[in-house]
């Protein structure tokens, strides 16, 4: 009986590592950490959504976010927004950089975001949906993307 109890023990300690990875809705790859990923409702033929996500280099060396994808949208993009005079611009960067301890928090309104383009269905308020995320360094990492609850507003992402 004792022995039969000491086997059990890794896989119940394994089981504990995989929750303690869910804890917070955070991922972690290399040296990279990914916090709260969500995204913001569409409405039915909505070409194009926005999600974000935290990113912050815990490493010593540099790292950038390459490419995204998701099975949700044709393609995505990562984009930044900047006000030049009184006009809300958006384009589109090749990868965005992450230098040691740089943190950078994806938001509506500023900044940096992931563009969903050619959204195959409208992303509804409680879903969820897988995006790959590809880093140079760390590498490849799905997370799972939480649709926000709160109602759609029109987002200025017409492009
Ligand atoms: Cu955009």
């Amino acid at each position: 009986m004792t022995s039969r109890f000491a086997s059990a023990l890794p896989v119940f300690s394994a089981a504990l590592l995989l929750a303690g990875a869910a804890h917070g809705h955070s991922y972690e790859v290399g040296a990279i950490r990914i916090g709260h990923p969500h995204a913001r409702p569409t409405v039915a033929q909505q070409p194009s959504g926005g999600a974000y996500l935290t990113l912050e280099n815990r490493g010593s060396a540099g790292d950038r976010l390459l490419e995204v994808s998701s099975p949700v949208a044709a393609s995505a993009q990562i984009h930044t927004m900047s006000m030049e005079g009184d006009v809300m611009r958006m384009r589109e960067v090749g990868a965005l950089d992450l230098a040691p301890a740089a943190r950078v928090e994806m938001k509506p309104g500023a900044g940096y975001h992931i563009m969903l383009m050619g959204l195959k269905q409208p992303l509804r308020p409680g879903d969820k949906f897988p995006m790959t995320l590809n880093f140079e360094k760390a590498g490849k990492v799905e997370v799972s993307v939480s649709v926000d609850s709160r109602e759609a507003r029109p987002s200025g992402h017409g492009h």
